[in-house]
């Protein structure tokens, strides 16, 4: 498939940057992409992201700036805040973390001190780097102690994390993570934080546009604070957003401007306030379901394969594929499915003996498919061809992944992606 030149003005300017958007465009159009955090934005979104409003530098809030001009950059950020507070039903908003990191970051500076015992989910369980795990500052600056999923169900052991919260007496818990299939259940973390005496911090990235299609419960009856970036089942731009109660915003916000971060990406903002309007549509509530039907029917179709699912499925849009029984592993399999034009992630599984850079896992999810408009009738052949790349990637058989990827082309040009042209 060839895309129509899109970028005049880039092309014309730097012919060579614009070559390799114009290759990603069609890398992007042409392949399945199955990375469960990963969608595609619509036309309006990458509009908004591309505008002027990034010329303007803009310290602090609305109606206190340490920067003159703000006429319009006031509006836009109320605009999203408002849109948030309305969508997930929260007293607080702030639109202004660069991402999911900074965000979670400006957490730990709101509320606990260098040195601090945190709690989150180990990261080859499930969990993010950013929940107090080793490698990353959060683990480094902060004394982290880690919580997983059941060896034999795949699933939270509740006893457990109450046991680890009431020993170590954390500041924060952190629930969500990065390769967590089932529903969270955030009554019983704020349960635990109360009895603990910790800030409950929900990081609802993955599943936040699920939350705001009503296809995943909300944390805001529970959760002291909700941290989300915006780009991932949200499907809004690169970005994050903090949430809580009244009483957190000033904390939050003091330590987003000027505890961690300067100018605010004015133009990711305005970008934001869009997805979130999109999502405050009926239209959004379908997808989010469907999203969630689709990942059900995929991994049905994967069980009836013989595949070894991580907690023997899914509550939302997200798979965790354990490839040992198939004696693939993930990252040769993720390889070889890359080369047939599906497009996965490699990732741990709980208790992997493997290491993170060379696991068991490949991860996949559906929000990118449903955002193309592929529908529950779709998964049986999504998930015949996952078979037969991870048959060819033991085998080795290269014809194999290029007869898949002529498939996968053939079904995605009849499924136009939001966002990037068409010829
Ligand atoms: N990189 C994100 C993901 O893929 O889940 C987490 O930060």
């Amino acid at each position: 498939m060839t895309l129509p030149l899109s970028h005049p003005a880039l092309s014309a300017t730097d012919p060579e940057l614009a070559a390799l958007v114009g290759a990603e465009e069609q890398l992007q159009a042409g392949t399945l992409r199955l990375i469960p955090s990963e969608n595609y934005v619509s036309q309006a979104v990458l509009e908004a992201s591309g505008t002027v409003l990034q010329n303007k530098y803009s310290e602090g809030y609305a109606g206190r700036r340490y920067y003159e001009g703000q006429q319009n950059i006031d509006q836009v950020e109320r605009l999203a805040a408002d849109r948030a507070k309305a969508l997930f039903g929260v007293d607080h908003a702030n639109v202004q973390p660069y991402s999911g990191s900074p965000a979670n970051l400006a957490v730990y500076l709101a509320f606990a001190e260098p040195g601090d015992t945190v709690m989150g989910m180990a990261l080859p369980m499930g969990g993010h780097l950013t929940h107090g795990w080793g490698v990353s500052a959060t683990g480094k600056w902060f004394r982290g102690v880690q919580y997983g999923v059941r060896h034999d169900t795949g699933l939270i052991d509740f006893d457990e994390v109450r046991d680890l919260a009431l020993k170590e007496r954390p500041k924060l818990i952190f629930c969500g993570g990065t390769a967590l299939p089932r529903t969270i259940d955030f009554a019983a973390f704020a349960e635990i934080a109360r009895e603990s005496g910790a800030v409950l911090v929900a990081d609802v990235a993955h599943i936040a546009g699920l939350i705001a299609g009503g296809a995943h419960p909300s944390p805001v009856p529970h959760a002291d604070v909700i941290s989300t970036t915006t780009h991932k089942t949200l499907r809004g731009p690169r970005g994050a957003m903090l949430m809580s109660r009244e009483e957190h915003a000033k904390a939050i916000d003091k330590a987003v401007f000027p505890g961690l971060q300067g100018g605010p990406h004015n133009q990711t903002t305005a970008a934001i306030a869009v997805a979130l309007h999109e999502a405050a549509q009926p239209s959004f509530r379908d997808y989010a379901h469907a999203v969630v039907a689709n990942a059900r029917a995929l991994a049905d179709a994967l069980l009836a394969r013989g595949f070894e699912l991580v907690s023997g499925g899914t509550d939302n849009h997200l798979i965790l594929m354990d490839l040992t029984p198939k004696d693939v592993p993930g990252k040769v399999a993720a390889k070889a499915l890359d080369r047939a034009g599906i497009v996965v992630n490699y990732n741990t599984v709980p208790y992997d003996p493997r290491k993170p850079f060379d696991p068991s896992g490949v991860r996949i999810g559906t929000p990118s498919l449903t955002s193309r408009g592929l529908t529950a009738a779709h998964m049986p052949t999504v998930a015949e061809w996952i078979d037969r790349g991870v048959t060819a990637a033991r085998t080795g058989d290269e014809d194999a992944l290029a007869a898949i990827r002529a498939e996968v082309a053939d079904l995605m040009a009849a499924f136009p992606a939001p966002g990037l042209p068409t010829d």
